[in-house]
């Protein structure tokens, strides 16, 4: 268990399990988790032996939203001089995946931190939405451009004019998550997950990751182009060489990392 004031952060194997940790404030981002999520991020991908993270919350909340009380008196120059929350970059940009597992409220931040993860799985009590307009203000962490290339205009105009919830069962139609399961089993059914792709070739995961990323940034044809080079370029690896090899000779494939 390591020592965050406001996360619990231990490891399962080469699975890092993040928890956000302000229950008395249902998860709401402030400066100190932003502070201790890049600090957890940035270890977990310096770390050779992590090959996949996993950050959750509360059974009540994921995260339910910015922090209100610290955004309250602070103005444009304020916010802007200090690029307030321009540091979640640092958390999206992370080189290996990572999935949320998302139970309760997933509300305007949180519901933005929560689509930058790789995949999103969803507890049967998760809620989203981007209720920013409530405040007289908008999505800022990415839900605008996120949630409109996950679930289309209509929907995320829906969500962001009305600022109404979307239920988990709605959430997983709309292509928000990849699945939803029992509350009770989000975490051990996200560190699963998360294990399956921890055992994969370190390289190749980077390089999986990437190619998706990249359709969402280009071109089709830049794109394909862009997935064809890494592929030629994974060739060049010994993971490459092993697991073709472990493939032909029956066998699982063990990893280098080279
Ligand atoms: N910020 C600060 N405190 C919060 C927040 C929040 N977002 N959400 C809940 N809390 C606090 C409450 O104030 C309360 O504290 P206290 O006990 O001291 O009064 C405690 O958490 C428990 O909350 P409730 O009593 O309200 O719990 P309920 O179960 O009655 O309601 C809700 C739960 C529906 C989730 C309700 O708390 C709520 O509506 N919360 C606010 C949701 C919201 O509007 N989120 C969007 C915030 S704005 C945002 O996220 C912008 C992101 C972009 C920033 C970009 C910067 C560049």
């Amino acid at each position: 268990m390591s020592d965050y004031e406001t996360l619990l952060v231990e490891t399962h194997g080469a699975v890092t399990l993040v928890r956000l940790n302000r229950p008395q404030a249902l998860n709401a981002l402030n400066t100190a988790i932003l502070r201790d999520l890049i600090d957890a991020f940035a270890a977990y991908d310096a770390d050779d032996g992590q090959r996949c993270l996993v950050l959750t919350g509360s059974e009540k909340a994921f995260a339910a939203g910015a922090d209100i009380k610290e955004m309250q008196d602070q103005g444009f120059a304020q916010m802007y001089g200090a690029n307030f929350f321009g540091g979640f970059e640092k958390v999206w940009s992370v080189r290996k995946p990572w999935i949320a597992a998302v139970g309760g409220f997933a509300l305007g931040g949180g519901c933005e931190l929560a689509m930058m993860a790789d995949i999103m799985i969803a507890a049967d009590t998760a809620r989203f939405g981007q209720p920013e307009i409530k405040l007289g203000v908008a999505p800022g962490m990415g839900g605008s451009q996120r949630l409109t290339r996950a679930v289309g205009k209509s929907k995320a105009m829906d969500m962001v004019l009305t600022g109404r919830m979307m239920d988990a069962v709605e959430a997983e139609k709309a292509n928000l998550c990849s699945k939803v399961v029992p509350a009770a089993d989000l975490v051990d059914e996200a560190l699963k997950m998360a294990a399956t792709i921890a055992g994969m070739a370190p390289l190749a995961a980077i390089a999986n990751k990437e190619m998706v990323n990249v359709a969402f940034e280009t071109g089709l044809a830049t794109g394909i182009l862009f997935e064809r080079r890494l592929f030629n370029g994974l060739c060049a690896t010994e993971d490459k060489k092993e697991g073709m090899g472990a493939f032909v000779e029956k066998r699982p494939g063990v990893w280098t990392g080279r």
